[in-house]
C-alpha cells in the first residue's frame, strides 16, 4: 500500500471503525502505537514504525497525534470521542466548503453534523474550498462565527487548525 492509501485506512480505523483491526480507542481517541501496529499485522496491513511516524510527519492536513507512544485523529471521528478540546473563541468568520446539490437543505437545516462528532469549519477561504472541491465544484459558505459565539455556541479548534461547532443554524451563514 502506499503512503496515501496508509492514511486513509488510519483515518478509516482510527476515526470510524477502529473495530476493523479489533482495537479500541480510550474516551479521548488515543491507542497504543504497539497496539496499533499489532493489530495491522495480525489483519494483513503490516507497517513499520518509521512508515508510521513518517505519515504521521508527512500528512498534508496533519490529521493525526502522535506522542507518548500514543496516536489518535486530529478530528473527523464518527465514533464517539472526547478529544477534551478547551471551548475558544472563534475568529469573526468562519468558512465551509460544501457544493450546490447540498444548499437547498443546508439552507432549511443549516449545517449539521452528519455522521461525525462536529461541523467542520476553516479559518480561510482557500482551506474551505479544496475541502468542498472532494465533491465536485465547491460552494464556500460564510459563517457568523462571532454572532454564533456570542449567543453561546461552543467552539473549539484542532491542533491541525480545523474548528469544530455542534451545529450551524441557516440564519448564521451566508451563502454566494
Ligand atoms: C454537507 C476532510 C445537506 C457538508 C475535510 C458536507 C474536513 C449538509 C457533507 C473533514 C448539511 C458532510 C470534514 C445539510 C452539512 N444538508 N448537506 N443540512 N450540513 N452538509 O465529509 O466538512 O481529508 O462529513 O457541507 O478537510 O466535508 O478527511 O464533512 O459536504 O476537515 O482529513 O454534508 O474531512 O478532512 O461531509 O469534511 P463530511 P466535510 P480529511
Amino acid at each position: 500500500m502506499d503512503r496515501v492509501a496508509t492514511s486513509k485506512f488510519l483515518s478509516y480505523v482510527l476515526r470510524h471503525h477502529p473495530a476493523a483491526i479489533g482495537i479500541t480507542l480510550d474516551e479521548a481517541g488515543w491507542v497504543a502505537v504497539d497496539a496499533l501496529l499489532d493489530a495491522l499485522r495480525a489483519h494483513g496491513r503490516p507497517l513499520e514504525r518509521e512508515q508510521l511516524e513518517e505519515i504521521v510527519r508527512t500528512s498534508d492536513k496533519q490529521r493525526f497525534a502522535l506522542e507518548h507512544g500514543r496516536i489518535r485523529a486530529h478530528q473527523g471521528h464518527s465514533v464517539a470521542v472526547d478529544l477534551a478540546l478547551s471551548p475558544r473563541e472563534p475568529p469573526l468568520t468562519l468558512f465551509h466548503g460544501t457544493v450546490a446539490r447540498f444548499l437547498d437543505s443546508i439552507r432549511r437545516e443549516g449545517l449539521r453534523r452528519g455522521a461525525r462528532t462536529h461541523v467542520h469549519l476553516s479559518a480561510d477561504f482557500v482551506t474551505a474550498q479544496s475541502v468542498g472541491a472532494r465533491r465536485g465544484a465547491a460552494v464556500v459558505l460564510v459563517v457568523d462565527a462571532a454572532s454564533m459565539h456570542r449567543e453561546g455556541h461552543d467552539f473549539s479548534v484542532t491542533e491541525n487548525g480545523v474548528w469544530l461547532v455542534e451545529a450551524v443554524p441557516a440564519r448564521f451563514i451566508s451563502f454566494p
